[in-house]
């Protein structure tokens, strides 16, 4: 079978379980060498091929219809539904998305990238199709690290009353992209183990083993009581060996063939098939490109800004650090020996918990991607900002980023930030300001603050120097225009003026909020046109807070706002820069007409 000329997932239906086993290692082996190309989120995809190829054996979609968490690990979704040939442009600018994406595919009902949403969702096309009289199985696909996101307990809490009937797939892999956490996840442990023992011991025929089963598990039932699913109204199978299709295929006839809500327990292997993978399950969970043979990466070593800022956090005694399940991500391993919390996806919480710890002293590191910080909106104001806490809060991945698109797209944090009293936002230019600033943060500043830096990489210098109140910096002098801007693009701004002989006045406003009046006073003295150039959103960015102070003042200049005005797709930096109007030309051309 050649995946080029798969264009719909209904040729699996008179397919034997041994050719669709044959299908799933013929999408494992494309999936390792296609994304060896193009990066991207390899191990939660190999570890849930036969589980996505047993879906839509049994499955009618686009009619019943499938909704996965997350979105990661939607490939072998994306093969099935006739889109293999656009692998090799997968993630790029303008090629497939690396998350479902209703422009792609009528197969692709619903768009994730943020975690925990799935049964959410599905509520609502549930609701829907009451509404709409339709009779179809809406089915939510949500991994064992999803479920640690309190949103996924709202929606079964609440559709446990319900009488209509949804399917609910936990992907349980053991892993979060770390290690998976807390309770729930002891609990899967748990009845994997007693599972286990039931199918490994018994070397007997399968109605016996069945019967076996069924009455161990009434036995479980009447001794531990139902677990915690069945208690909130919901059948429970499992667990289910995620990588034996006809074992899968079985338990989602039986899902399918009952009207009531189903919860179905899947155990896969994340990264199943490529041996690194399968090692070193949390280097693999999203990637750059790599050498399939060797299982290296051509990019390893080199020092990111959320290395870096992690090594600068280090430095600070006693220190706690909370994270909502990204140790990996926010390059928090350094922590490892104090004390490091990982909450899971629950950001939520991590500001709450936050806000705890620092109404009793207690210094608080709190990294968050900047788009999974919308999540925490309602606990940063309301506990931490309002309170007027100490919390040093990290806004990683700030600004455009690669790849992922528009779901994890770092551009509205400084709006967020903006809008909230008490707390401050700094973006260093580079390392020996981050130092600086993490200092003035952790050791001069009392209340909340805001460091955001991006994904992009950066040179170790240490601080040479301090900073002892909230103020810019001019880094550079000159007669025709003005420039502001903060982060690593002042550094740009810099070489773009250089080598193009404009005569500029460059500010670093490495303190987004509060402003440097003293600064912008300057900048309305000198008279000189102005632009203000950032890598997020317009409404509540630096530019507005500048110009909005500038309307109190007599004296009126000319200013050029450059920032986003819709949400970046996927795809590498330099091309959405230039789709955006923000790469070095589009710079030159604006500062040509001021
Ligand atoms: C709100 C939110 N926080 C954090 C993330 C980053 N993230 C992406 S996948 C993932 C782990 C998901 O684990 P699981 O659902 O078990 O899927 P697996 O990758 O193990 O298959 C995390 C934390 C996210 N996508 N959304």
């Amino acid at each position: 079978m050649d995946l080029f000329n798969i264009n719909g997932p209904e040729f699996l239906k008179d397919k034997s379980s041994n050719e669709l086993t044959e299908l799933s290692n013929k999408i494992r082996g494309f999936l390792i060498e296609s994304i060896s190309k193009t990066g991207g989120h390899l191990a939660s995809n190999l570890g849930i091929i036969e589980l996505t190829v047993a879906l839509h054996k049994v499955f009618d979609s686009p009619k019943d219809q499938i909704i996965f968490d997350v979105g990661h690990q939607c490939y072998t979704h994306k093969i099935l539904t006739g889109r293999a040939k656009e692998f090799p442009t997968l993630r790029q600018f303008k090629g497939l998305s690396g998350f479902p994406k209703r422009s792609e595919s009528p197969h692709d009902v619903f768009e994730t990238g943020h975690s925990s949403t799935s049964i959410s969702a599905a509520v609502g096309f549930v609701e829907a199709n009451r509404q709409n009289n339709i009779k179809q199985d809406v089915i939510a696909v949500i991994g064992d690290g999803s479920m640690t996101g309190g949103l996924a307990f709202e929606a079964i809490n609440h559709f446990g009353q319900n009488n209509q009937k949804m399917i609910i797939i936990i992907n349980d892999n053991e892993m979060s992209i770390s290690k998976n956490v807390g309770a729930l996840s002891k609990l899967f442990r748990e009845i994997r183990i007693n599972k286990q023992y039931l199918f490994t011991k018994s070397k007997v025929p399968h109605f016996v083993k069945k019967l076996l089963s069924n009455f161990a598990n009434t036995v479980k039932y009447f001794v531990d009581g139902p677990n915690i699913f069945e208690s909130l109204g919901y059948n429970y199978y499992g667990p289910v060996d995620g990588h034996n299709i006809k074992e899968l295929i079985r338990h989602l006839e039986l899902a399918k063939n009952t009207d009531k809500s189903v919860i179905i327990h899947v155990k896969t292997d994340k990264g199943k098939g490529y041996e690194p993978a399968q090692n070193n399950k949390v280097r693999w969970h999203g990637v750059g490109n790599y050498s399939v043979k060797t299982g290296e990466f051509p990019n390893d070593g080199v020092l990111t800004w959320s290395k870096l800022i992690s090594t600068a956090v280090s430095k600070i005694e006693d220190v706690t650090v909370i994270t909502p399940a990204m140790i990996s991500g926010s390059s928090l391993e350094l922590f490892e020996d104090r004390n490091l919390i990982d909450v899971g996806i629950a950001e939520g919480h991590a500001a709450t918990m936050a806000a705890g710890l620092a109404i009793n002293n207690k210094k608080v590191f709190l990294p968050f991607y900047s788009t999974f910080a919308q999540r925490a909106y309602d606990n940063i104001l309301h506990d931490i900002v309002r309170q007027n806490l100490h919390v040093v809060i990290g806004i990683d991945r700030a600004g455009i980023v690669p790849f992922d698109g528009d779901t994890h797209q770092g551009i509205f944090d400084i709006s967020m930030f903006n809008a909230m009293v008490n707390i401050k936002i700094a973006m260093p230019k580079d390392s020996v300001e981050a130092y600086m600033l993490m200092d003035y943060a952790f050791n001069i500043n009392t209340g909340p603050m805001v460091i955001r830096y991006p994904k992009s990489k950066v040179i170790d210098k240490k601080a040479v120097d301090k900073i002892d109140r909230p103020s810019w910096k001019k880094e550079l002098t000159g007669n025709n225009v003005n420039i502001i801007s903060y982060g690593p693009d002042v550094n740009r701004l810099i070489k773009i003026v250089e080598k193009n002989n404009i005569s500029a006045n460059i500010y670093n406003a490495r303190f987004i909020k509060p402003i440097d009046h003293d600064m912008v006073d300057e900048i309305l003295d000198n008279g000189l046109p102005t632009l203000i150039y950032e890598n997020v959103v317009e409404s509540g960015s630096l530019g507005q807070t500048v110009i909005s102070y500038m309307s109190t003042k007599s004296k009126q200049i000319n200013v050029k706002l450059m920032n986003i005005k819709s949400i970046p797709e996927h795809g590498d930096v330099a091309s959405l820069l230039i789709e955006h109007k923000l790469d070095d030309n589009s710079v030159l051309e604006v500062l040509r007409k001021l």
